[in-house]
């Protein structure tokens, strides 16, 4: 009797709870139609995602084309990686568009929207750990790296994307939040090492110098705006409102994987004959060590 009167304490405790927070419009716990309904509503917000969707539809086609030529299998290799990027990117727009890799997570304590449900488009990071791999691959294909350092820098980057999203997740404390951002900016540090300081040594090499500097200033300087936008947004800080933050990802995304992909494809195109003579298969990099006994394959 005892256990059941005080069930009905609980009960009416959190009907009552839930009749606070629906007069106050908090939503409950969300459905996708609901979530979709809000991005509908939020006109700004949705052209941020729409407006990928035409640009990567564009790229697909455009991509496609320019490569139709294209015959050595490095060159090859660069493209397909190429083509790889507004391809997943269409994927990731319509996934949030669609409500469904968007959710509402109650912020914790400290966070200055702390118990207000914020806007989380986690789906973004998750496709992240898609694409910048690809962007990556490309680089380096034509940077003509070694695998120990594209196997470096691919996990590297797909660990920054997989502990942002931790960071984005992460409702039980603010503190936490932050320390996963930290993680993140530490496999982000790894990425640029790479970029800035180990490739371009091997594009000289490789004959590639003029090309890969551009699209390293250009991914380098883009690359850097994403955890600042995160850290502004209201994800971080809460300075910037939700719809600004997703353009500015949006714009970020136009120039990183468009533009980047433009550029490159264009002049994969038309120098093919340099990519051709490196081999298709790399090494390590052991075999250039002196003494390792192991003939070079380059
Ligand atoms: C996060 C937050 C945590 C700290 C860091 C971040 C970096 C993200 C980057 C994203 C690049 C995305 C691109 C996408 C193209 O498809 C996850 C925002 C360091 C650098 C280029």
């Amino acid at each position: 009797m005892i256990v059941h009167k005080s069930n009905c304490i609980m009960l009416e405790a959190a009907a009552a709870e839930m009749v606070t927070l629906a007069q106050f419009g908090f939503p409950l716990e969300m459905t996708q139609p609901e979530i979709f309904q809000e991005v509908q509503d939020d006109v700004v917000l949705n052209a941020s995602f729409w407006a990928n969707i035409a640009l990567a539809g564009l790229s697909i086609l455009l991509f496609v084309y320019m490569g139709r030529n294209v015959d050595d299998p490095r060159a090859q290799l660069i493209w397909v990686a190429t083509l790889m990027v507004p391809l997943v990117s269409i994927s990731s727009y319509t996934g949030l568009a669609s409500g469904l890799t968007i959710s509402f997570l109650e912020m914790p304590a400290g966070h200055a929207l702390a118990g207000e449900e914020v806007l989380t488009m986690w789906g973004r990071y998750l496709t992240w750990a898609l694409s910048t791999p690809m962007i990556l691959l490309a680089l380096g294909l034509l940077a003509g790296t070694n695998m120990t350092k594209l196997f470096t820098i691919i996990t590297a980057d797909i660990a920054m994307c997989v502990t942002g999203l931790a960071a984005a997740l992460t409702v039980s404390s603010y503190g936490l939040r932050w320390f996963w951002y930290f993680i993140s900016c530490t496999f982000f540090l790894v990425v640029l090492y790479i970029l800035l300081v180990e490739w371009p040594k091997d594009a000289e090499a490789a004959g590639t110098a003029d090309i890969f500097n551009t699209l390293k200033i250009l991914t380098v300087v883009l690359w850097l705006g994403y955890p600042i936008f995160w850290a502004l947004g209201a994800e971080g800080l809460a300075v910037l409102d939700v719809a600004i933050t997703s353009w500015a990802y949006s714009f970020l995304d136009i120039g990183a994987k468009y533009v980047f992909a433009y550029l490159l494809l264009s002049w994969v195109a038309s120098n093919e004959a340099i990519i051709a003579e490196r081999p298709a298969i790399m090494g390590t990099g052991a075999e250039a060590a002196e003494g390792t006994g192991t003939p070079a394959d380059d």
